[in-house]
């Protein structure tokens, strides 16, 4: 049982308290071209929530878009708003005008803070709603001119431990995103729950990572954690696999959160660029192929903490690090939160079948004005995420699919991501995806659309070859009868796939 006060502000908790139980001269964020220690996060922060209240008029409640690459000014921008009250909206640098016109009109946001190199799109889908003010432009004349005339100190908002902090957008890999809203609470829960009982960081510890701070995943990862404990952050604003696999050679961070596929594209370049300061290794937001948990051992020595989160549920929720790891598996429960495998009705399974997984903890699904899709995710307080799951005797939680991702063809149930992770066994192959194509004999064909690397030919042969492969790994039944090669496959701005566009079909 997680206990908070009842008056609980969780940017002071994360910043302020960290100041004054010692950690003021201690770095808090690096980045490539400098590093704030906690004393000057906070000063910066304070004077953001300065002009926040003062100059842009904000009062308790008010909602905050943010919008920027990975960033101290990012960073400092998002515990402004929590110390002044506001809601946090943070969203993904790669949107463009009509999505974060769309954000900004679900979340009722007419305050927005802009890195000035990405606010032209702000500024359009901001016309006639709202304010923006711009940080980093050439002169200083938006945000930083502002803050020069504010105070450093801060008298924080004395918000109640179940107001609202923020509200992340899921990325929309079905569709148009969902808003999701988190307390001050929560904030401090994910922090208290998968760093402590999984990660297990310390103070000298530099994560480093690529999501963007939009992104559920890498608010954590990136900002919470290494704040809560006395840790920095190395904040990169480019962070492809070259990018991030450079600035490890370069920074010697030693903790890092990605995803599957950068993983995967970082094997390659180690020749190139010693990652040997990292030491642990976390990865999210798609399942994680166990031939990129056997290639990145093989290749540093160091397993992949695996984990499953979800935007509803804040953070990751099941996991595994150290002799707790069994690769292909998700991991076991993370303490604090309970999960079960259950049947359509929502009766618990037996361990080694198959169902949906269902969970509960000290964060869970607030969907923004969208009672309908509440109803479905959450049921007699179980957050139902939509992925299938078996867990077995000793608690391991085995990933299946997507609910949606279940390929039922000629009776039999066929779990895309399972031929997927076999597709990508093949040397020639770079990335897949596998969906289900209606077929009037079988109901649904398994079809894998497939992206080859570099030097390999596209064609009827390496086709066959890679019908062939599948068929020799796993059930017969589930090799792909229809292929096709692509040149990229559709992925949302955080790196997930989305089936949903190569089935054709419409965004739920
Ligand atoms: O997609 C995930 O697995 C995830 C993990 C951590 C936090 C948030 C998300 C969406």
């Amino acid at each position: 049982e997680l206990a908070y006060p009842a008056r609980l502000n969780c940017a002071a908790e994360l910043l302020d308290r960290m100041v004054a139980t010692g950690h003021a001269d201690r770095v808090a964020l690096r980045w490539p071209g400098g590093r704030w220690t906690y004393a000057e996060l906070l000063e910066t922060s304070n004077r953001i929530a300065n002009v926040l209240v003062n100059d842009l008029g904000l009062v308790p409640g008010n909602r905050v878009l943010l919008r920027g690459p990975n960033a101290p000014m990012l960073a400092a921008s998002w515990l402004a708003v929590a110390k002044a009250g506001g809601v946090v909206v943070c969203t993904m640098p790669l949107l463009r005008e009509r999505e974060i016109h769309y954000i900004a009109e679900k979340a009722n946001v007419h305050i927005a803070l802009s890195d000035a190199r990405v606010a032209p799109e702000c500024d359009a889908a901001f016309a006639g709603i709202g304010t923006v003010t711009c940080y980093g432009t050439d002169d200083g004349s938006g945000l930083e001119r502002l803050m020069r005339r504010a105070p450093s100190t801060f008298g924080n908002c004395d918000t109640a431990a179940d107001d609202i902090a923020l509200i992340a957008f899921t990325s929309g890999s079905t569709g148009q995103g969902k808003g999701t809203m988190h307390e001050h609470r929560d904030v401090l829960a994910i922090t208290d729950c998968f760093p402590r009982y999984v990660l297990q960081p310390d103070a000298e510890d530099v994560f480093c990572g690529s999501p963007p701070l939009g992104f559920t995943y890498a608010l954590g990862g990136l900002l919470l954690f290494p704040l809560r404990v006395g840790a920095s952050a190395l904040l990169l604003e480019q962070a492809s696999p070259p990018h991030l696999a450079k600035a490890i050679a370069e920074h010697r961070p030693t903790v890092c959160f990605t995803a599957p596929t950068a993983y995967r594209a970082m094997c390659g370049m180690l020749g190139e660029h010693d990652v040997s300061s990292l030491r642990k290794c976390v990865s999210a937001g798609e399942t994680l192929p166990r031939s990129v948990f056997d290639a990145w051992k093989s290749a540093t020595g160091l397993d992949i903490i695996d984990g499953i989160g979800a935007t509803e549920m804040l953070h990751i929720f099941i996991s595994a690090s150290g002799a707790d790891i069994r690769p292909g598996s998700t991991g076991r429960v993370v303490p604090g939160y309970e999960a079960r495998v259950v049947d359509d009705d929502g009766d618990e399974v037996p361990d080694g079948t198959v169902g949906h997984l269902a969970v509960r903890g000290p964060t869970g699904c607030r969907y923004l004005a969208n009672p309908d899709r509440q109803r479905e995710y959450v049921r007699d307080g179980w957050n139902f995420t939509g992925d299938s799951y078996r867990r077995d005797a000793d608690g391991y939680f085995w990933y299946q699919a997507r609910t949606d991702d279940i390929i039922v063809s000629a009776g039999y149930n066929i779990a895309g991501p399972e031929v997927e992770n076999v597709l990508l066994e093949h040397p020639a192959v770079a990335e897949c995806a596998v969906i289900g194509v209606p077929d009037e004999e079988r109901g649904h064909i398994v079809k894998a659309v497939v992206v080859l690397r570099g030097a390999h030919d596209a064609g009827a042969a390496m086709a066959a070859e890679l019908q062939e492969f599948v068929k020799a790994r796993i059930a017969p039944y589930k090799y792909p009868r229809a292929v096709e090669f692509a040149h990229s496959l559709p992925r949302t701005s955080t790196g997930k796939l989305q089936r949903y566009r190569l089935r054709g079909g419409e965004p739920r």
